[in-house]
């Protein structure tokens, strides 16, 4: 099926629970604030969520995530000198946002890190 029918930008990819810090707003360095998040990949969006509960109940018409973001022209790599925490992922989006995800499990931190760079991949192409 294309990339734009409903299926497609309301299915969820993965779901779970990272610790994340924002660490730049729109370019400008902000100062960290580790927490741990409950993100929701669905769709051309990562989002963020307090609650688990209200993560796992995620439909497209009944989504309002703590935070969002869009991942159309976003970039992902290894955070090597960014923390000293370990299996850490570095997310900027086009607008020059940038978190840190971080999970102690090397499986969980990878796992993440391939599906978002995969649906980032997908809207490269598109
Ligand atoms: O990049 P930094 O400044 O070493 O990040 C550390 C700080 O955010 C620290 O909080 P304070 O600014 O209140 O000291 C956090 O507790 C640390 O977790 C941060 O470093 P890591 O390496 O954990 O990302």
């Amino acid at each position: 099926s294309s990339s734009h029918s409903p299926d497609r930008l309301h299915m969820v990819e993965k779901s779970g629970q990272l610790n994340k810090t924002k660490i730049a707003e729109g370019g400008r360095k902000l100062r960290k604030c580790w927490a741990s998040s409950w993100l929701v990949l669905a769709g051309n969006s990562l989002m963020f969520y307090k609650d688990p509960k209200v993560a796992a109940a995620w439909t497209p018409s009944r989504s309002r995530p703590e935070s969002s973001v869009d991942l159309r022209g976003a970039r992902i790599d290894w955070a090597r000198d960014l923390s000293s925490k370990r299996n850490v992922i570095h997310f900027r989006t086009v607008t020059g946002n940038e978190y840190l995800l971080q999970s102690d499990s090397e499986t969980v931190s990878q796992e993440w890190y391939q599906a978002i760079k995969g649906v980032i991949r997908r809207l490269d192409e598109e």
